[in-house]
């Protein structure tokens, strides 16, 4: 419990709370900033308050609310500094207010899902509420100068999938500080001083990507501040089944740093104790800041005054022991006693500050609902004025003014409301040539191109340095151009990039000593540190972290996932971090990570994968590319190294030791994205294929040849984005006949293929047969050369397919094969 002892504040207390000295801080002064303090509390806990109500009354969809956590907030929020990095999730509302991040405002503007950038700057109204971000992509796509701002890395729903992110903010700071080649970065770090403070639930601390991120801070050494809101549940399920021992801090003793060891420095506060929360954080964070050792702070006795969140109440599952502790225990009433015993406030004073503070955020909420709903009445009466004007004209006007009543007594109506009456009205009006219906069509147009603004765009961050503006630069070839080994080609790729830009980073299993296990880095490291290109802990998960962290403070990483099997484990950054955050941001951060990769076929269950579909469909938001060589892959990486989108390459795991030239400009030349190259001329069927399987289409085409049938070989070369010039369309128009090909499972990667070619570029006009497609068997293919022969497709396989399509055409000219 407080105690008198308290009130006696600890020197460094005293400096936590304000930008002033210790000796110069009056007992005045002091009170001013703890008074301030509370109120900064007081309000966030009647945004809560309010916002829970807002959601039970159907203003708002869902809430979910940082009440019982606003003391420890106001704590961090004191260690904060210009240039530091917050990874965190929904319950930080109050440090948001505290640091000035956010506001009351964008607070109900998020809540009402307002797609104002200008309401709501951290996700235009995409993401649920007390999902926070700053914006640091200027409008032009050039970065905000992050050592001046207080940063905030764009909040996701999934619990601890932020982890991995958060160490990548933090080993950012430890590369600024250590590799002085990157002082020129001004805007970036100040000599690493900056520390990523990551929030996180005791819940969530049961997922692996907390533990993979734990032990690798640990391993790296990097200024990363994890701070654990201990409430001691997880929606209903408490500690003692989530958590060994229930007790977090105390299982993770072990990463505790001794003299001569790495590790952490553990602390562990209670989290209605203002005063030694304020302690906690400065003592904390200074001995990260100073000496780049990671911190945990973990903040336990916390409670939920509201429960978890909107969407079903605490009392269900807490006893009612339970939640008379908690109510005793809540953070700003045992603030508010601790204020009035220490002579802070009176009792009266304290009164008239909370009646202030409610009335405040009660102003400020109507503000923030009649914003948006304003600009929603306004759309509203606009249509129900052009669909009045048509029912003026129209032989069903009853029918088109009870749409517009139904319209007008629609209870806190949306967009979608005024939206949807219109379209109404023209299925009403369908068969009717009237003037004032084109009105309509216009409005509905025109609303149609700002509501795409609104809600589906940016999924890339589209601005002037998108790889898809990056020049095109032809490979150029000396007479004597060497012949090399494909990975010699790469080498020599990443050697001239790295050597030309300083910001670029590679790091991943094997990386670092060795050159990555295809050598595509052999001598790299030597050559440009071990900062530069550096081994990692098998860790996929946050590999990708770390290259998300790192491309957000600036950096150009290559992150590697030794092969394409094991992408499966770093899904979860890539699908809902990465490749969301254009999108969840609209536009205002980005991540330009290269994901380097290798797949396709070599030898056994977990070394051939090609699961194309599951990246596709997972990971819209980066531009996936399939190298079908090493000359290829060098083309693409010298033009995503000079954009700022994140990308997968997939190199061919078999292609390595096959011999290519060496273009004399092998660190220049570009591959442009969305470009398909088409290998090889036909007339007889349009073939498109795909990394490795090329080369077998490639030697079945010769086979063909032989059989008097000549298929048009093309490689999209990137399926994300795909074939933008229609080059397989246009293919289909003197072949009138299709097959894919590739390494998937049935349904997969080709299926994505045969939707572009035959739906978004019309393929299906030109077809006089049924498109085919050839993948890979539907289980996973087994060891050993036979096990490839008898599950992927093989040159036999491509021949027979393509020879079956022909004969079923013409079964006189191509006879039965069998
Ligand atoms: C990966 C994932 N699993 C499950 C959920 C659903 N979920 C949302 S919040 C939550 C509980 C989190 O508890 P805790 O980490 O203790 O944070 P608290 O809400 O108690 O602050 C769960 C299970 C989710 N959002 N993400
Ligand atoms: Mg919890």
């Amino acid at each position: 419990m407080l105690t008198k002892q308290n009130i006696i504040m600890p020197e460094t207390v005293i400096s936590a709370t304000s930008k002033f000295s210790a000796a110069e801080l009056s007992f005045e002064d002091f009170k001013k900033i703890v008074i301030n303090d509370y109120r900064i509390g007081f309000e966030s806990r009647q945004a809560s308050l309010i916002g829970r109500r807002e959601v039970l009354t159907g203003k708002a969809k869902f809430g979910i609310f940082g009440d019982g956590k606003e003391v420890a907030q106001l704590a961090m929020a004191k260690a904060f500094r210009a240039g530091d990095w917050r990874a965190g999730y929904y319950r930080d509302q109050t440090f948001m207010f505290a640091t000035g991040i956010s506001n009351l405002k964008e607070f109900f503007a998020q809540l009402y899902a307002n797609p104002d950038i200008e309401k709501d700057p951290a996700s235009a109204g995409r993401q649920m509420n007390c999902h926070f971000a700053t914006r640091y992509v200027n409008a032009d796509g050039t970065w905000a100068n992050q050592a001046e701002t207080l940063n905030c890395a764009a909040d996701i729903s999934t619990t601890g999938g932020h982890m991995p992110r958060l160490l990548g903010l933090a080993y950012a700071s430890k590369l600024y500080r250590q590799n002085k080649e990157l002082e020129y970065l001004k805007q970036f770090s100040v000599n690493g001083n900056e520390v990523a403070f990551g929030t996180i639930g005791n819940g969530s601390t049961s997922e692996g990507l907390f533990f993979e991120t734990f032990n690798a801070a640990g391993v790296l050494q990097v200024p990363m501040a994890i701070s654990i809101w201990d409430d001691a549940y997880a929606i209903s399920v408490p500690a003692k089944l989530q958590t060994t021992k229930e007790d977090i801090s105390e299982i993770l003793k072990g990463f505790q740093r001794e003299e001569g060891t790495n590790g952490y420095e553990i602390f562990k506060v209670r989290g209605w104790d203002y005063v030694a929360l304020c302690e906690t954080y400065e003592k904390a964070i200074d001995v990260c800041r100073r000496e780049h050792v990671p911190v945990l702070i973990h903040v336990t006795e916390m409670t939920q005054p509201q429960g978890h969140s909107t969407s079903g109440s605490h009392e269900r599952y807490k006893s009612k022991e339970r939640l008379a502790w908690e109510n005793e225990h809540d953070c700003l009433l045992q603030m508010r006693k601790w204020m009035i015993e220490s002579a802070i406030a009176t009792e009266e004073e304290m009164d008239e500050l909370e009646a202030t503070a409610k009335k405040y955020v009660r102003e400020v909420q109507r503000e923030a609902w009649n914003d948006l709903a304003g600009e929603i009445n306004e759309e509203i009466r606009q249509v129900s004025a052009l669909i009045g004007q048509v029912a003026e004209q129209s032989q069903n006007s009853t029918k088109l003014k009870d749409v517009v009543s139904e319209l007008k007594t629609t209870v806190d109506p949306g967009r979608k409301d005024a939206i949807s009456a219109g379209r109404r009205a023209l299925r009403i009006t369908v068969k009717e040539k009237l003037s004032s219906r084109q009105d309509l069509v216009n409005w509905l147009n025109a609303e149609r191109v700002k509501n795409n603004e609104r809600f589906s765009s940016k999924l890339f961050t589209e601005t002037s340095a998108s790889p898809l503006n990056v020049p095109v630069v032809k490979a150029i070839y000396d007479d004597d151009a060497k012949v090399l080994d494909g990975r010699e080609i790469l080498n020599a790729c990443f050697d001239s990039n790295f050597d030309r830009d300083k910001s670029l980073v590679a790091f991943g299993e094997d990386v670092g000593a060795i050159g990555d296990v295809n050598q595509g880095f052999a001598g790299l490291q030597a050559k440009y540190s071990d900062l530069r290109i550096s081994d990692t802990g098998i860790r996929e998960a946050t590999i990708i972290g770390q290259g998300m962290g790192l491309a957000m403070r600036g950096l150009k990483p290559i992150a590697e996932i030794q092969y394409l099997d094991y992408l499966i484990y770093a899904t979860t950054v890539l699908s809902d971090d990465l490749a969301s955050l254009s999108y969840r941001t609209r536009g205002g951060q980005k991540a330009p990570v290269i994901v380097r990769t290798r797949g396709h076929r070599l030898e056994g269950i977990w070394h051939s994968g090609s699961p194309m579909g599951l990246i596709l469909n997972a990971m819209r938001g980066l531009h996936i590319c399939v190298p079908r060589d090493m000359t290829q892959a060098a083309g693409m990486y010298n033009t995503l190294l000079r954009g700022d989108e994140p990308a997968l390459v997939i190199e061919c795991l078999n292609g390595y030791r096959l011999k290519e030239r060496l273009p004399s400009n092998v660190g220049e030349f570009t591959v442009p994205l969305g470009k398909a190259e088409v290998l090889r001329d036909g007339s007889d069927m349009t073939v498109v294929s795909y990394g490795s399987t090329l080369r077998i289409v490639m030697e079945a085409a010769e086979e063909l040849e032989k059989m008097g049938i000549r298929i048009e070989v093309i490689d999209p070369q990137t399926l994300y984005p795909f074939d933008t010039e229609n080059v397989c369309g246009e293919s289909l128009k003197k072949t009138n006949k299709l097959l894919v090909v590739d390494e998937d499972m049935p349904g997969g990667g080709s299926a994505y293929i045969l939707q572009k070619i035959l739906e978004t570029q019309n393929g299906y006009y030109h077809l006089d047969s049924q498109p085919k497609t050839l993948p890979a068997r539907e289980h996973r293919p087994p060891y050993g050369t036979d096990g490839d022969y008898f599950s992927k497709p093989s040159m036999d396989d491509v021949v027979e397919v393509v020879y079956n399509m022909m004969n079923e055409a013409n079964p006189s000219k191509y006879p039965n094969l069998y």
